[in-house]
């Protein structure tokens, strides 16, 4: 998303931030202020996320938080891939790749480290291929749809390296 713009109530946010995350759970400040002054403020984000929020931290007045819109302006990149995750049910640290062949390497540099992946959500009309070891060797298994906990399926904490291709 490029930009949100929140427009505010009587009852306006002094301090608040706009937070951004992947999956839900863990969230990364995209914009922090202390000097809200209410109205309608326009916040620059820059960043890709699945979701976005706004986290109160100061109040103006003694009615909390209240916005009459909170509008979200970016390009929509809703299938972009599968997202790995390092715990299950689809928590804890995360990253959402494009189809292609992802080596140790680049999934640590994708921010997964390596025997970490716990739970994959796979959108209709991908596949992934994930292997033990690192080379796109060693066992390999194949997700077709979400996987919520890999700890049934034999393959926790063990991918390596992966392959993601569009069925
Ligand atoms: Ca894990
Ligand atoms: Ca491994």
């Amino acid at each position: 998303m490029s930009s949100v713009t929140l427009a505010w109530e009587a009852a306006y946010a002094r301090g608040y931030k706009v937070q951004v995350s992947a999956n839900g759970t863990q969230w990364t400040d995209a914009y922090s202020t202390t000097t809200g002054d209410g109205g309608t403020d326009q916040v620059t984000v820059g960043r890709s996320a699945r979701y976005v929020r706004m986290q109160g931290v100061t109040p103006a007045t003694q009615w909390g938080y209240s916005l009459w819109e909170f509008e979200i302006y970016g390009t929509a990149t809703t299938s972009t891939g599968p997202t790995f995750y390092a715990d299950a049910n689809y928590a804890g640290a995360a990253a959402t790749l494009a189809p292609g062949s992802y080596d140790l390497a680049q999934l640590q540099a994708a921010g997964i480290a390596n025997d970490t992946i716990s739970s994959i959500r796979v959108p209709a009309g991908y596949s992934v291929t994930a292997y033990a070891d690192a080379g796109f060797a060693g066992t390999a298994w194949t997700f077709t749809a979400d996987a919520p906990n890999l700890v049934s399926t034999g393959n926790n904490d063990a991918i390596s390296s992966l392959r993601i291709s569009t069925l």
